[in-house]
């Protein structure tokens, strides 16, 4: 009998492979280890039932991927959730844009998450939330200590494949426990992870939510490049609050730094646009520029 699904993980030469009911152990074809092809948690496959009572099974087919994310390897991302903690570690709002640059470059719908909401007053969280409101891009207020703003969240990752990003100690992992915890709580499942008590992450694994999709973690980094494709006057496509204004600006060569009759300036004069994220955006437009002529 055949079916499919989605590779979950992939551990000690077998993948796990979920079908939307429950989680099949699969083996290769042949061909696939003669052909040296690897596969990524995030695969849709094909597989043949071997045995039904002992979830066994083996891939047959792999589906063309949508997308393509390394470090870690997952296939099929559609999001990205960046978390930020809105304290300790301090938010580092130039991390924050520079993957908010990067997931869309790279076709992926980014998320922000503004995490351990419990540590700082409120009226210090909307400061911070306000300056990406105009974005457009969906921020979501949580603490995944205390389980708050995680309804929100997790409706935005139902059906989807995302990943958790952003610095190591802002609460990933933690987020990550908190969501799989209502699943297993719903399922009936015991999960080894929680009985440890604790993620690791170093194997690559898709974790199911409750209510479809699924959710990958990642390891913190503190240091993202702006991808070598980058063109200058491409930069302000990236953020989406102020590239409306540039077909505005009076010369199309405009990088809206010290032009005369460019939107994007007159609009922050306006107030419409975060004076912070302006001010980022012309340093990250230098190393664009610092960039580009290094080739
Ligand atoms: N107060 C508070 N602490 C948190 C929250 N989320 C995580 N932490 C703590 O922050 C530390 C780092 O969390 P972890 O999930 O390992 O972060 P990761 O490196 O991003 O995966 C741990 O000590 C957590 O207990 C939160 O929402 N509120
Ligand atoms: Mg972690
Ligand atoms: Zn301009």
């Amino acid at each position: 009998m055949n079916s499919e699904g989605v590779i979950i993980k992939g551990y000690n030469g077998f993948y796990y492979v979920w079908d939307g009911n429950k989680e099949w152990e699969c083996s290769l074809r042949g061909k696939f280890r003669k052909k040296n092809q690897t596969f990524l948690p995030g695969d849709r496959v094909r597989f043949t039932i071997l045995d039904e009572q002992g979830n066994k099974a083996v891939i047959e087919s792999v589906m063309t991927r949508q997308t393509e994310m390394t470090r870690p390897s997952i296939a099929n991302i559609q999001q990205v959730v960046i978390v930020i903690a809105v304290t300790n570690p301090q938010p580092d709002l130039w991390l924050l844009d520079r993957l908010l640059i990067m997931s869309q470059f790279q076709g992926l719908t980014p998320i922000i998450c503004f995490n351990k909401a419990d540590l700082l007053p409120d009226d210090e969280v909307k400061r911070l939330e306000a300056a990406y409101t105009a974005t457009g891009i969906p921020v979501f207020i949580t603490s995944g200590k205390q389980g708050g703003g995680l309804a929100g969240l997790k409706g935005i990752l139902k059906d989807k494949i995302s990943v958790l990003a952003g610095p190591s100690g802002v609460g990933k992992s933690s987020l990550l426990n908190a969501i799989e915890k209502e699943l297993c709580l719903k399922t009936g499942e015991i999960s080894e992870k929680l009985a440890r008590g604790k993620h690791t992450t170093r194997h690559v694994e898709l974790i199911r939510l409750a209510d479809g999709g699924f959710l990958a973690d990642t390891p913190g980094f503190s240091q993202i490049f702006l991808p070598k494709e980058l063109k200058r006057e491409d930069l302000i496509g990236f953020y989406p609050e102020m590239e409306g204004y540039r077909p505005l600006c009076k010369f199309n060569t405009c990088l809206h730094r010290d032009e005369p009759f460019c939107a994007v300036r007159e609009a922050l004069g306006k107030g419409l646009i975060d004076e912070g994220r302006y001010e980022r955006y012309r340093v990250l437009l230098e190393e664009v520029i610092r960039e580009e002529r290094r080739f």
